[in-house]
This record gives C-alpha cells, sequence and structure tokens, in this order.
C-alpha cells in the first residue's frame, strides 16, 4: 500500500496526518488547501454514504437510549439518562471510573464506526470553507496524530440538582428530576480544540464556534430541533477546550461520545458535545435552539428571553446513600466533594443537626486549585432517628450556597444547600 495514493484509506490517512502536521512549519493557507484537495476526494464518498444511510456517518441503530451496564448500585436511571449514586464515590480517587459516569443522552447513544467518521470544519470564520461542500473533513486516525493533550476535568449537567427545586423549595420545574448524581470528572485525553481550529485556517474575525452530534436529531413537542449543539464564544473554544479521544485511559465509550466528544471546562454539560461531527465557525454569532430555548435561565427576576448560561454554580454531595443508615454511638467519617464551574473551592462546612450549628471540613491538600475538592468530618450521633446532613462550600472568588437557590422554570443551576437525609440507628 502505497502512502501516497488517496484511495487507500491507511496510506491517506498517513499522508494526510504528515502534510497536515507539518503545515505548522509551512504556515496554515498552503496546508489548509492543501489538507482540503486531498478531503475532496475522500469527502465526495463520505457525503455519498452518509446521504444514503442517514445524517450520522456509519450510525448504526443502538441497543437502547444507554449502551453501558446500569447496574442499580450505581445508578438511578431515568429512560435515556442515568445519575451516577453518590455513594458510589466512598472510596474512589479522583476521578469517577467510567462504569459509574452518569449519562445524559437527548436520544439514544449511536454506534459510530470511527474508520468512517470525519469531522466536518466549515463556516465563515475559516479562510476558504465558508460552508458544508467545502469543510475541511479530519478522520479518527489523523486526529490521534495531532498532539495530544490530557487534562482532568468535570462535566455536568446543568440541570444537576433540580429535583430539589421541588423537593425543598417547592417550586415546579421542568426536565429530568435529578438529586446531584449528575456530575463526574474524568481524565480527558485528546487534541486541543484550538490546535485543531488554527489548523484549520482560523480568521481573526471568527466570533462563535458551533459544534453538533452526530446522533439523531432532536424532536420535541412535535418540533424537529435538528442535531443537538450548542455555540461557543471563540474565546473560550481557543482557551481550554478539547476534543477528546479517550476517558480514564481508555478510549472513549460509546455512550460518553466514541470516537470524539467535545469537553468544555467549567461550562454546562450540554456544551460538551458528544459524537462530534462538524465545528462551523462563524465571523457572525450563532444561535441553536440549545442557547435560545433550552439551558437559559427564565422566569420572574429574568429577562423575558431569558439569561444565557455559561458557567456552573456551587455545589456539595455527600458520598453517603439518600436514607442511609448510621450507627448511633459511634464515630463515622462523613466524607463528601464540593465543586464550582468558575474557581478552587476555598471551605466546606458541615452540619449534622438541620442547619442550626456548622463545623468546617478538613479539605483533601491535594486537590486544592482540582476539579473538585474533597472533604471529610468526623460524626458521633447519639440519638437514634432522623437526622438532616447539610454542606455548603464557598470557591476562591467568594461565591457560595444560599439556603435557597434562585428559581428558573427549566430547573438549571440549583447551588441551594441540600437537605441529606439519614437514619440514626
Ligand atoms: N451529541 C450530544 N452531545 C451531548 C448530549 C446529547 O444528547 N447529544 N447531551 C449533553 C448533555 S445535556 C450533557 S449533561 C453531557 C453529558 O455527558 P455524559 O453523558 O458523557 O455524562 O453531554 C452533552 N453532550
Ligand atoms: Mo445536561
Amino acid at each position: 500500500m502505497s502512502g501516497s495514493d488517496p484511495s487507500a484509506e491507511c496510506g491517506y490517512d498517513d499522508l494526510r496526518a504528515r502534510q497536515w502536521l507539518a503545515s505548522e512549519a509551512r504556515g496554515d493557507d498552503f496546508s489548509r488547501r492543501d489538507l482540503f484537495r486531498l478531503a475532496a476526494a475522500v469527502g465526495a464518498a463520505v457525503t455519498g454514504m452518509a446521504s444514503a444511510g442517514g445524517s450520522a456517518l456509519a450510525a448504526v441503530a443502538s441497543q437502547g437510549p444507554i449502551v453501558k451496564p446500569l447496574p442499580p448500585e450505581l445508578f438511578v436511571t431515568f429512560g435515556g439518562n442515568a445519575e451516577m449514586r453518590w455513594e458510589a464515590m466512598a472510596g474512589q480517587g479522583r476521578l469517577v471510573p467510567t462504569d459509574r459516569f452518569f449519562v445524559r443522552n437527548h436520544t439514544a447513544t449511536p454506534l459510530i464506526d470511527a474508520d468512517l467518521w470525519r469531522l466536518r470544519l466549515f463556516g465563515t470564520g475559516l479562510r476558504g470553507s465558508p460552508d458544508r461542500d467545502t469543510a475541511i473533513q479530519l478522520g479518527y486516525r489523523q486526529l490521534r496524530r495531532l498532539p495530544a493533550h490530557t487534562q482532568t476535568s468535570m462535566v455536568e449537567c446543568a440541570g444537576n440538582g433540580r429535583s430539589f427545586f421541588t423537593s425543598q423549595q417547592g417550586q415546579s420545574v421542568s426536565g429530568t428530576a435529578w438529586r446531584l448524581g449528575a456530575v463526574g470528572v474524568a481524565r480527558w485525553r485528546g487534541v486541543r480544540l484550538s490546535t485543531v481550529l488554527r489548523h484549520a485556517g482560523l480568521t481573526p474575525d471568527a466570533v462563535d464556534v458551533l459544534p453538533s452530534g452526530l446522533d439523531a436529531d432532536f424532536v420535541t413537542g412535535g418540533v424537529n430541533l435538528g442535531p443537538v449543539r450548542r455555540p461557543l464564544p471563540i474565546g473560550k473554544a481557543l482557551d481550554d477546550v478539547l476534543l477528546a479521544y479517550e476517558m480514564n485511559g481508555e478510549p472513549l465509550p460509546s455512550d460518553h461520545g466514541f470516537p470524539v466528544r467535545l469537553v468544555v471546562p467549567g461550562w454546562i454539560g450540554i456544551s460538551s458535545i458528544k459524537w462530534l461531527g462538524a465545528i462551523e465557525v462563524s465571523a457572525e454569532p450563532l444561535f441553536s435552539p440549545w442557547n435560545t430555548q433550552f439551558y437559559r435561565l427564565f422566569g420572574p427576576g429574568y429577562p423575558v428571553d431569558g439569561e444565557l448560561i455559561g458557567r456552573q454554580a456551587v455545589k456539595s454531595a455527600f458520598e453517603v446513600a439518600w436514607n442511609a443508615r448510621i450507627p448511633a454511638g459511634a464515630r463515622t467519617v462523613l466524607r463528601g466533594r464540593s465543586w464550582s464551574g468558575t474557581s478552587p473551592i476555598r471551605a466546606v462546612e458541615v452540619s449534622t443537626d438541620g442547619g442550626h450549628s456548622w463545623r468546617r471540613a478538613r479539605l483533601h491538600r491535594s486537590d486544592a486549585g482540582r476539579a473538585w475538592q474533597r472533604w471529610e468530618l468526623p460524626w458521633l450521633p447519639s440519638v437514634p432517628g432522623p437526622a438532616v446532613l447539610r454542606a455548603r462550600a464557598v470557591d476562591a472568588t467568594g461565591a457560595s450556597q444560599p439556603d435557597e437557590a434562585r428559581h428558573n422554570t427549566l430547573g438549571y443551576l440549583f447551588d441551594g444547600v441540600v437537605a441529606h437525609p439519614v437514619t440514626v440507628v
């Protein structure tokens, strides 16, 4: 197989990867044209396949909304969504093992063939690739040959904690009734989005980036809203966003976006588009239902057309089962984690007496400045009966957790102090 024969998949990838990488020395203009000429040859075949076989390249019907096992001791499930049980983090390290990492799907996990997968990059913010027809296409093996970067970051659903708007505050909200388990921290390996965008010929007037998924179109209320997609400002896109192909040292599992997903640190989960298929880069602001209709704060006190959500709020959770039984007259170490989308956690306080008194939890020093902060506090309950645990954190910017979260109709960003029931026995 000759490395210069673009019809041979393997050699074609090799050749393109070399040219792509070499472009750093030669300048983006040349490489982009060069790459595009090659991409066009294979692109035609891929486009033909896509139109014959449906929208998602090589995606086949999945077995169910979620592919991985969802044992009840690790997850609470809600149709296509599964929340991690917090007690499953007891004794774990900084990372959430993949077998218990929450899953949030708008439709169902697609099964995608990495050999047929292509990332298409186009838009008025790229030199010479204004539309889909002129898109630059990047294959899986090519992507894996670009300089790799590893980072530990959190993915958290904007609706994490939503059920407490209703159970603690008596407010009605719509959406999945998560407790606090729609959050996870993993070690992601991939290529920085900035690397790919710069290679693709980013222009100085690019303002927005719109990544979209290869999962089925999202249909709600009888309206097809198209593929799951949500724009990001170019500043964030060039800062710390990753195109991840590995999670916790393994190829990305199907449910978490195989072959490639976006990871957008600090921003709400919907920004981290799974099964990434295309990225539009635009010189004009971009919109999608996921930043105009959903993932905005609506309700009393918010503008009529809502307020956009970027970063996540401050939250805390105990690594303890809901309604756990805790022995009376014995010392129990209460453990938990706190996190913020904005900055590291500075302090955590815990109450075991219904919020009357608070004690400072001991923070794990090795977590300082990390995605989330582990903490612990000994407790010696004496009186058998129901008890309520509470934890509240403050981050380095001074943002803290209020007794009551500010209501919004879609139930996002619940940052209130959660009343965690246990029984002392
Ligand atoms: N293509 C696509 N990307 C997506 C979603 C989706 O349904 N389709 N769900 C988003 C939401 S709402 C969240 S919270 C995260 C969840 O990531 P996880 O399932 O890997 O935990 O993925 C985001 N990326
Ligand atoms: Mo989400």
